[in-house]
């Protein structure tokens, strides 16, 4: 069984996401998804979620495509991550592009081209939130 990894906020979820998440599980046949919790978000990401991470898991684990949904508490978990739950392939969005090539010694690090026109922030701006 090919196991593949992928990180993030996921915050107000949407088509960009999905498409991650689709094109992520295409790579494998077991998709674990690395959420980030409220409090990496505001104190390493200096971003509020509107949903908590208990609603941002939620919804993750309500998608055909996720298998695992696990905490992302720091920048620093993603070796052991990959080593604990044997993890063949490592996926993130083509924004993070080299970042996190230090991975290819435990397994295959692909990034995808991010879907144009959609971000969570962008939502919000445009809500005028
Ligand atoms: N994404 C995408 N297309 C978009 C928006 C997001 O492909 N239009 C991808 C991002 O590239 C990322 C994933 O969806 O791979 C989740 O995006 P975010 O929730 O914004 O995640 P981010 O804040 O980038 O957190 O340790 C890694 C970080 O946790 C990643």
């Amino acid at each position: 069984m090919k196991r593949v990894i992928t990180y993030g906020t996921f915050d107000l979820l949407h088509y960009g996401h999905i498409n991650l998440l689709k094109r992520a599980k295409a790579l494998g046949d077991y998709l674990i998804v690395a959420l980030s919790t409220d409090e990496f978000n505001w104190n390493s990401k200096q971003k509020k979620c509107y949903f908590s991470y208990e609603k941002r898991k939620q919804l993750l684990e309500a998608i055909r495509y996720v298998d695992l949904v696990i905490p992302e508490e720091n920048w620093e978990q993603k070796a052991k991550d990959v080593e604990l739950y044997h993890v063949d392939t490592f996926v993130m969005g083509d924004d993070w592009e080299g970042r996190f090539d230090f991975l290819k010694d435990q397994c295959e690090v692909v990034y995808l081209p991010r879907t144009p026109e959609i971000s969570t922030t962008q939502i919000k701006e445009e809500l005028g939130k």
